[in-house]
């Protein structure tokens, strides 16, 4: 992948770097296929818990890190919002790890003027339910439905198919996880209303969307698991969601003459 799609600010989440479930070689892809002046990193980048249980770190979630830390050291402005996988990092708040800066929460300003809320999201769990979103599905399925999805990518992928997720699928057959999903959705843009901004970007359930909830904007950056998806502002201020999974193949699918960085395109 030769063409470098630029824009304004780019956010992702939910990568969970150090489990099975992280699609690393296309974040890797993504990442190297991408350049902005801002990269938000909205949580749940590290995942620290499934760290605790067991070291799972092949190569490849090195070399995401160290293409991260090249970003930060090559004029990308990079922001990392810890979430509740790595809420270990929310105690080095204010700091600055190899030139990634480490934020409870930010006030992103569009190029269009508007403030928008960064968060990762978990703090709104406790308003839309008092469990984990995960567990909207019923206890261990959605570890399951993850276990089934990776054995079928791995058969997919040999055989040369595009990734799908299974865990993403059933989750939107559950009227409880979609119920979830409203719920915090509504809570997120009620938050962000009531503290005076214009919208809100956060990650968290791993369910990427972009829409109007009254008078507020509501972003979600998707996630690295189940999907594999960003949010992205353009060139002119206009944020929307992008799917790298059609994006890299409309990318593919160009002629070698357009070489030169491209603006990035709705997927
Ligand atoms: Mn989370």
């Amino acid at each position: 992948m030769h063409q470098t799609h630029h824009c304004r600010t780019l956010f992702i989440s939910d990568t969970h770097l150090g489990t099975a479930d992280c699609q690393a070689e296309l974040l890797l892809e993504f990442l190297q296929s991408t350049s902005c002046e801002t990269l938000y990193l909205v949580g749940d980048i590290i995942d620290l818990w499934q760290l605790k249980s067991a070291i799972y770190w092949p190569r490849i979630m090195n070399d995401i890190v160290c293409e991260l830390v090249s970003k930060a050291n090559s004029g990308t402005q990079v922001i990392y919002i810890p979430g509740n996988h790595d809420e270990l990092l929310r105690d080095f708040v204010g700091t600055d790890f190899n030139g990634i800066q480490i934020k409870l929460e930010d006030t992103h300003l569009t190029l269009k003027g508007e403030r928008l809320l960064v968060l990762h999201g978990d703090a709104l769990d406790d308003t839309v339910r008092t469990y984990r979103w995960t567990e909207a599905l019923g206890s261990n399925l959605y570890d399951v439905a993850l276990a089934i999805s990776r054995t079928y990518n791995r058969i997919c992928k040999r055989l040369g198919y595009n990734y799908w997720s299974f865990a993403a699928y059933i989750k939107y057959k559950f009227k409880n996880a979609v119920i979830f999903i409203d719920k915090f959705e509504a809570a997120a843009a009620h938050l962000a209303h009531r503290r005076g901004y214009a919208g809100v970007i956060c990650g968290h359930i791993h369910h990427p969307n972009n829409c109007q909830y009254d008078s507020v904007k509501y972003y979600n950056t998707g996630d690295w698991v189940e999907h594999c998806s960003a949010l992205a502002e353009d060139l002119e201020g206009n944020l929307r969601v992008i799917d790298w999974l059609q994006m890299r193949q409309l990318t593919a699918s160009d002629t070698p003459a357009s070489q030169k960085p491209q603006r990035l395109r709705a997927a």
